[in-house]
Parts: C-alpha cells; structure tokens; sequence
C-alpha cells in the first residue's frame, strides 16, 4: 500500500510508489550503464563529487570545471545519453499524476549512485528552464536521509528518511527549495547491495 506525505506546499513524498517496479527499473539501469558507466563528474570549484552519475533521456546533467549544465552529448562517451527506458518513464508519469502533476513528460533523469560516505552538500536544482514543471525522485536501495529546506539557503532544514520505493514530487512552491543528501551510511540492501541510487527526473528545456 502507498502511504503519502505531505512535506510542504508543492512537495509530498509517495511511500512505496516505485516497489512494485524496483526490479525492473534496477535491471533498465544496468543495461543503460552499458552505454554510459558511473562516473564521479568535477564541480566548477575543482572538487571530485562523491556520488557517481550517469543519465538517460534526451538530455543529460552535466557537471565540469566550466559550470553546470544540460548537454545533448554524454562527455565520456561523445555520443548521446542511453533513451529513457519505458520502465522509467512510467514510473515518473505515474507519480506525477499521483501528486498532481498531470501531464509530466520528462526529458531528463538524472542518475545518483551513493556509496557509504557519499553525499550531497545543501542546493538548488534550477539549471532547468522551466520551473513550471516538478521534480520527480525515485530512491532504490539503502535508505538516506534527506534534508529538505526553504528558498533561502538559511532557513531551516526538514530531515526525510528515505526508502527504498519511494517517490518524492517537488513542484509549484517547493520547486526551488534548498535541498541535500546527508552522508550514506554503510550497510547491505538486497536489491542494491551497499549503495543507494536516486532516478531524478527533470524536464530540462
Ligand atoms: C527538492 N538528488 O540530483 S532527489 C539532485 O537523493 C538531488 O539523489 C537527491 O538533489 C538524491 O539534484 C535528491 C530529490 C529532489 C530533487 C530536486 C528537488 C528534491 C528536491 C528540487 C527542489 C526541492
Ligand atoms: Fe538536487
């Protein structure tokens, strides 16, 4: 059964959406690894990030020296980012409507691997052009806890505990909310081993 949570205005979390299709979209995953691997990218500042990623769709997210951005073009592979697996979409579009997001078509998933350790500093996701559109995160494998803040960079944090199967809808007010992964911590998950892989898929242009 689906359990849902409101978190704020615009953002609900959707307890269990993705379990019944967890197998699935792990197995997608690793055929589209095939076609563009986990990588660590280099954020502008020079540093290493500490989760892995990869994308699939249309257009993929990019991080280098130069900036942040959306490229056509897997810079590993100079060829275009895997197609998006239909298993992915359905998921996507499935609890977008769940949260009320009728009519989301995504054109980007991001791809997260975490490791034990692994995390991500508090941001904002708005390399997007349209801010419109939600932001839809499915998390498989080992928990996390997720810090969920304001528009300011100041205001204080929620933490959300994060599960295997669930989806989380960011749209309208949260859309451009601060946000972050707090370190992984080590463990085993029978479907992923020790890690945990976040699918969030955006609407990039
Ligand atoms: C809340 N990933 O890739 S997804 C990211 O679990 C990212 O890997 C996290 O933040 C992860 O940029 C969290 C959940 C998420 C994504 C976008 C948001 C939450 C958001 C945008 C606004 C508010
Ligand atoms: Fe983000």
């Amino acid at each position: 059964m689906m359990r849902r949570e409101a978190l704020a205005a615009g953002a609900v979390v959707l307890r269990g959406f993705a379990e019944p299709f967890a197998a699935e979209l792990l197995a997608d995953l690793d055929r589209l690894l095939v076609q563009s691997p986990w990588r660590h990218m280099t954020t502008p500042g020079g540093y290493r990030m500490s989760v892995a990623m990869t994308n699939c769709g249309p257009w993929g997210w990019v991080s280098d020296p130069t900036g942040y951005r959306y490229d056509a073009l897997d810079p590993l592979t100079g060829h275009a980012w895997p197609a998006m697996p239909a298993s992915f979409l359905a998921v996507a579009t499935g609890a977008a409507s769940a949260a009320g997001f009728e009519g989301f078509v995504p054109d980007a998933c991001l791809v997260n691997r975490y490791e034990a350790g692994a995390k991500l500093s508090l941001h904002q996701d708005k390399d997007e052009q349209d801010h419109s559109a939600p932001i839809v995160s499915v998390s498989l494998g080992m928990p996390a806890v997720f810090l969920f803040g304001g528009r300011r960079r100041a205001e204080a944090v929620q933490r959300v505990p994060l599960a295997h199967g669930d989806v989380a809808v960011w749209g309208g007010p949260a859309r451009l909310s601060y946000h972050g992964v707090l370190p992984l911590k080590p463990g085993q998950h029978a479907s992923t081993g020790a890690c945990r892989i976040n699918l969030t898929f955006r609407r990039a242009r």
